[in-house]
């Protein structure tokens, strides 16, 4: 029955029979999706006292608490799994756990922020849409409310570079290093090519994924090649080209950089999960506090 549920493009809910590596997959899918969101909070939140404008600021306020949110349903839709929320939360300060390795990067400029609006959201939404027809409800449930968020993320991000490219010759540099620095990041968000996507064969068989890496990331170029067309800007992959059949030509990034990254050897690796650990244990009393009330609310109602 699950065979059938998956290949005909229905979906399993939590209550329903699934094999364990299905389960066991879609956790570790789903788990590691959460940490991103939440660690991508990071780099842009360090930008929210320094955003050249009260619009701008308020937009990434509104961007970075949205992530916070998207983190909060992935959470949630990994907990129907059987998945205990504090052991991925440990999983993710002990570094046993993965989360996208393109925020492992830094943001020195505003256009740094303009071009990971930009770019990885525009990344995630290609990447997640077809995740909203995945084959586990409550995953694909939480990606549709994402990717309409995603969607006015990815929108700012290319604004903001509008504005930097119609400004001074300062400006517009500043839109083209940071494209330069943000391209391959973007393109690592799809992971490995496909002959070295260990995932790949049982998640596509699965209906976890709708597509492969490459297929996506071939998607991602075609649309942000006519986008920085737009921009006025160049990519920085000189055997990037248009075919005759509507796709383009590109270059996939370092494999040896993305290997060293999966490995956490990303230029700002240890400061991501070190902050978060300490945002963490910070933010002990709060829980406490939240349990304590909890308890005494639980209380309350068991002596009435
Ligand atoms: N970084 O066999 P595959 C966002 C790992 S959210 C780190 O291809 P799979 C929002 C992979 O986990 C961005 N690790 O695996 C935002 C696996 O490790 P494991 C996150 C990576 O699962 C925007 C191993 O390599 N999006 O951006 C990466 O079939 C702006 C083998 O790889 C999602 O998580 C990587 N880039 O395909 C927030 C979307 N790539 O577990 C703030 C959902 C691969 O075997 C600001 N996830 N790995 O040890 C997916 O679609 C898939 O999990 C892939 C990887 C495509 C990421």
């Amino acid at each position: 029955m699950f065979e059938e549920i998956v290949q005909t493009g229905g979906q399993i809910e939590p209550s329903d029979w699934m094999p364990d590596k299905y389960r066991a997959s879609l956790s570790r899918q789903i788990a590691q999706h959460a940490h991103s969101e939440i660690i991508g909070m990071q780099p842009e939140g360090a930008w929210i006292t320094r955003a050249p404008s009260l619009r701008r600021k308020a937009i990434l306020l509104a961007k970075v608490q949205d992530e916070a949110g998207h983190g909060l349903y992935l959470y949630g839709a990994a907990e129907t799994l059987g998945t205990d929320r504090a052991e991925m939360l440990e999983g993710l300060h002990s570094g046993r756990h993965k989360y996208a390795m393109s925020f492992d990067y830094g943001m020195p400029t505003w256009g740094d922020v303009a071009a990971m609006g930009w770019l990885g959201d525009g990344a995630a939404i290609v990447n997640q849409v077809p995740l909203a027809r995945c084959s586990y409800g409550p995953y694909a449930r939480a990606m549709v409310r994402v990717c309409k968020e995603e969607s006015f993320h990815q929108r700012q991000g290319f604004e903001a570079m509008q504005a930097l490219v119609a400004g001074t010759p300062q400006q517009r540099q500043m839109a083209q290093d940071a494209l330069d620095r943000w391209w391959w990041p973007a393109l690592m968000l799809f992971g490995p090519p496909d002959d070295a996507s260990p995932r790949t064969a049982d998640s596509m068989r699965w209906g976890i994924k709708r597509y492969t890496n490459d297929e996506l990331r071939q998607r991602f170029v075609d649309m942000a090649a006519a986008q920085a067309d737009v921009l006025g800007l160049t990519i920085p992959d000189p055997a990037l080209r248009l075919r005759e059949d509507g796709h383009c030509d590109f270059t996939l990034m370092d494999l040896e950089e993305f290997t060293a990254n999966l490995r956490g050897e990303g230029p700002y690796a240890t400061q991501r999960r070190d902050h978060r650990r300490a945002a963490h244990q910070d933010g002990a009393w709060v829980r406490e506090a939240m349990q304590a009330y909890d308890d005494r609310v639980v209380a309350a109602r068991e002596a009435s």
